[in-house]
């Protein structure tokens, strides 16, 4: 596992374009925090990617629950990711076969592949879901390939979670099947461990991303489980996903800080600084 090495090394040696980046503006902000700015207008996105963009690494997004999600919206965005040196992940799972994920992610209503770096799916369809995806993002004529990456959703962090066993392990396999792709997982721990019928190249270095990480709350009444940042860390996430614990909280500046600060010590501890 690369997980003890600093965010700079595995930015130099990263076999992934984009996840050299993201590691690059880690160690820029020293700040491994992912917000999920799940608000409903696009004033409060951005007004949110705006006061908190100095100190998280990832702006995560829920496009589809905006009321009035426009040209204004992304335009936004991409502006504010610039200014703040922010990557944008939309977390808007696809699971479908690979000719309508396409089009999901392609132009549509959203046009997802336009704004955001980070796109993530389920593998409940298959292998085909990979590919296809994989597939746009590369299009000789995209002009945004080296910006885009995928996360397989490996793992949930609701209760009663059926991504388990054999799906967690054909989760890592795909990811072994797309390196240029695939940067990682949305997992709640480190899958290096796990049993998969691919075999690792020597260069393998899966990005994590943990959600369900809260400082003051065990879970909400919908299933919803927590973690600290610490634990997150701890057990193997690169990056941490905070949502109402920072944009609920009375003061979400501070709340980012406060996360931001965490989550970093708590990544020295396990490189060993
Ligand atoms: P919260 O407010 O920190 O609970 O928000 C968590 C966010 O992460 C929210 O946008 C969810 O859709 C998202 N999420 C999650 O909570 N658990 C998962 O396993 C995955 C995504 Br995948």
């Amino acid at each position: 596992s690369k997980s003890q090495l600093t965010y700079s090394a595995r930015a130099t040696t990263h076999p992934n374009l984009l996840a050299r980046k993201l590691f690059q503006v880690a160690e820029a902000k020293k700040s491994n925090v992912t917000v999920s700015a799940d608000v409903t207008t696009t004033k409060e996105l951005l007004d949110l990617a705006d006061r908190l963009g100095p100190y998280i690494a990832v702006l995560k997004t829920h496009i589809d629950i905006l009321s009035d999600f426009g040209e204004a919206t992304t335009e936004g965005l991409k502006a504010l990711a610039e200014k703040h040196n922010f990557l944008i992940f939309e977390d808007r799972k696809f699971v479908d076969i690979g000719n309508t994920v396409q089009k999901q992610y392609h132009g549509g209503t959203l046009r997802i592949s336009e704004w955001s770096h980070i796109i993530n799916c389920s593998i409940l369809p298959g292998e085909g879901i990979v590919e296809a995806l994989a597939q746009t993002a590369q299009a000789p004529d995209f002009p945004h390939g080296s910006e885009r990456g995928l996360l397989i959703l490996a793992e949930m962090t609701s209760k009663g979670s059926l991504a388990t066993g054999a799906y967690t392990s054909a989760s890592v396999d795909y990811a072994r099947k797309y390196p240029s792709f695939v940067l990682g997982f949305v997992s709640t721990r480190s899958l290096n461990e796990v049993e998969s019928s691919v075999k690792a190249a020597s260069d393998e270095d899966f990005v994590v991303f943990t959600t369900g990480v809260n400082l003051s709350s065990k879970g909400d009444k919908l299933g919803q489980q927590y973690q600290t940042p610490q634990s997150a860390i701890g057990r193997g996430a690169d990056f941490i996903i905070a949502g109402r614990g920072i944009y609920a909280a009375p003061d979400p500046v501070e709340a980012a800080k406060q996360y931001q600060q965490q989550g970093w010590e708590a990544y020295l501890a396990r490189i060993g600084g």
